[in-house]
């Protein structure tokens, strides 16, 4: 075997090994956080002690319907320590939440509801915004979550 082949296979391997490293640390890291993507709501259940939100975004703007059946627009009521399951659909076109922050993002689609649950650890005020482009107004979709 001439030198410049064995270079080329010590070349190859090396890549080879830099890649699967780097696919390693990508599975663990997707793996840990695969509680924070939202699931089809019909394909999962609703913890036991979480309190439902539900959530629908329109152009442009989102609705909050609690519990109690109280509303809010483009502001989220929440309290520390307590866990939540949004319950998030759309009136019209896609949306996508996203309070990064927190780690939640989930798809807003017409006649199929997603859900996610968090739990917001620390008061505070948060923002969220929509991330899916939706249409000229997109960007006024953004508002706060107020943590008590
Ligand atoms: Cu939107």
């Amino acid at each position: 075997m001439n030198s410049k082949l064995k270079n080329e296979m010590i070349y190859s391997i090396v890549v080879i090994v830099i890649l699967l490293v780097v696919a390693i640390i990508n599975v663990n890291y997707i793996d840990g956080h695969m509680a924070n993507i939202a699931q089809p709501e019909n394909n999962s259940t609703v913890p036991a002690n979480s309190t439902i939100i539900k959530v629908t975004g329109y152009q442009w703007a989102w609705s909050f319907t609690y519990t109690n059946g109280t509303t809010s627009t483009d502001v989220l009521y929440a309290q520390a320590g307590h866990a939540y399951t949004l319950q998030v659909t759309s009136k019209d076109v896609i949306h996508d939440l996203l309070i990064p922050n927190l780690g939640v993002q989930v798809y807003a689609v017409p006649g199929h509801p997603n859900q996610v649950t968090f739990e917001p650890t620390k008061p505070g005020t948060y923002i969220f915004e929509c991330v899916e482009y939706c249409g000229q107004d997109h960007y006024l979709m953004r508002g706060y979550l107020e943590v008590s």
